[in-house]
């Protein structure tokens, strides 16, 4: 009697007991799977497509899709409309110097439009063979990035301004950096600026020159190497598929873009 006393109270005990250690059994069962959720989540995302945060229009944001679009890569785009959108992204942390760009890739959030791209060019084979290639690829890029630095101020010139720094664009381009690279066309006959290869370089080019035609439509008439290389790019396939309506490439800025791009990082 004594001992079925002892069963029955250790029975009530155990019967107590069980549904705390049920409660506590399910819920790391219920936490490892959202930790293995979570986990696939980010591996999904790190082989997923890049996520590109910008305002909806060129800006710095405009020769990263080129790059990628080059590059046969698709991506997803998040557009800035309103400074709270902004606000918030600097309050999460997810942008290093308070800047965009940002693109989401490969598991990381990069800002910096310069090495953004310099991983993209690295990561899909647009950056030479050897440091040397790539050293003339960063001297080439550069160079197409002051001209295009002045493209990209343009809409925000007040003005009485417009007049005299469209004609400083038409100058430099003419005589500064489009001569550069219609030497170096004749001079080795290839298709490509460097090495013989589609790189970084042909892309930053081809851009420059259709944001340049777009303000100076005869800008290319003293450069025939120029005329031949634009055509050519213009059919490679993932160019072709960029060039044409629908495709993520950005129209010129236009006044609501303007306004925007000042109400977002307004102070
Ligand atoms: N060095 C950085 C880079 O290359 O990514 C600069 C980035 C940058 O200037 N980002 C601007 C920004 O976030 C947006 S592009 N500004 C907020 C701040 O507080 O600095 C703005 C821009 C446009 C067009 I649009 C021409 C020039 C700049």
């Amino acid at each position: 009697m004594h001992m079925e006393l002892q069963n029955a109270h250790m029975a009530n005990k155990a019967r107590l007991i069980s549904p705390y250690w049920q409660n506590t059994f399910f819920l790391s069962i219920f936490s490892m799977m959202m930790a293995m959720r979570l986990r696939n989540q980010e591996l999904r995302n790190m082989s997923g497509k890049p996520r590109l945060t910008y305002l909806n229009g060129r800006g710095r944001m405009e020769p990263i899709r080129w790059l990628l679009a080059a590059a046969g890569v698709e991506f997803e785009e998040v557009y800035l409309e309103t400074k709270e959108q902004y606000d918030k992204l600097i309050k999460d942390g997810s942008l290093l110097f308070q800047q965009v760009p940002l693109v989401e890739i490969d598991g990381m959030k990069m800002v910096q439009t310069r090495a953004i791209m310099s991983y993209i060019a690295g990561k899909y084979n647009l950056y030479g063979k050897d440091l040397k290639e790539r050293a003339l690829i960063d001297m080439y890029v550069e160079g197409i990035s002051d001209l295009m630095q002045m493209i990209l101020m343009f809409p925000f010139s007040p003005p009485d301004a417009k007049e005299k720094n469209l004609e400083s664009i038409k100058e430099r381009a003419t005589n500064r950096y489009f001569p550069v690279f219609e030497k170096v066309l004749k001079q080795h006959g290839q298709d490509f600026l460097v090495g013989n290869k589609f790189s970084w370089a042909d892309v930053q080019l081809m851009e420059a020159i259709l944001a340049v035609e777009e303000k100076v439509p005869a800008v290319l008439s003293g450069f025939p190497q120029l005329q031949v290389f634009k055509t050519k790019m213009s059919n490679m396939p993932t160019i072709k598929k960029f060039l044409q309506p629908g495709s993520p490439r950005k129209p010129p800025p236009d006044a609501h873009y303007v306004e925007t791009v000042l109400k977002v990082f307004k102070k």
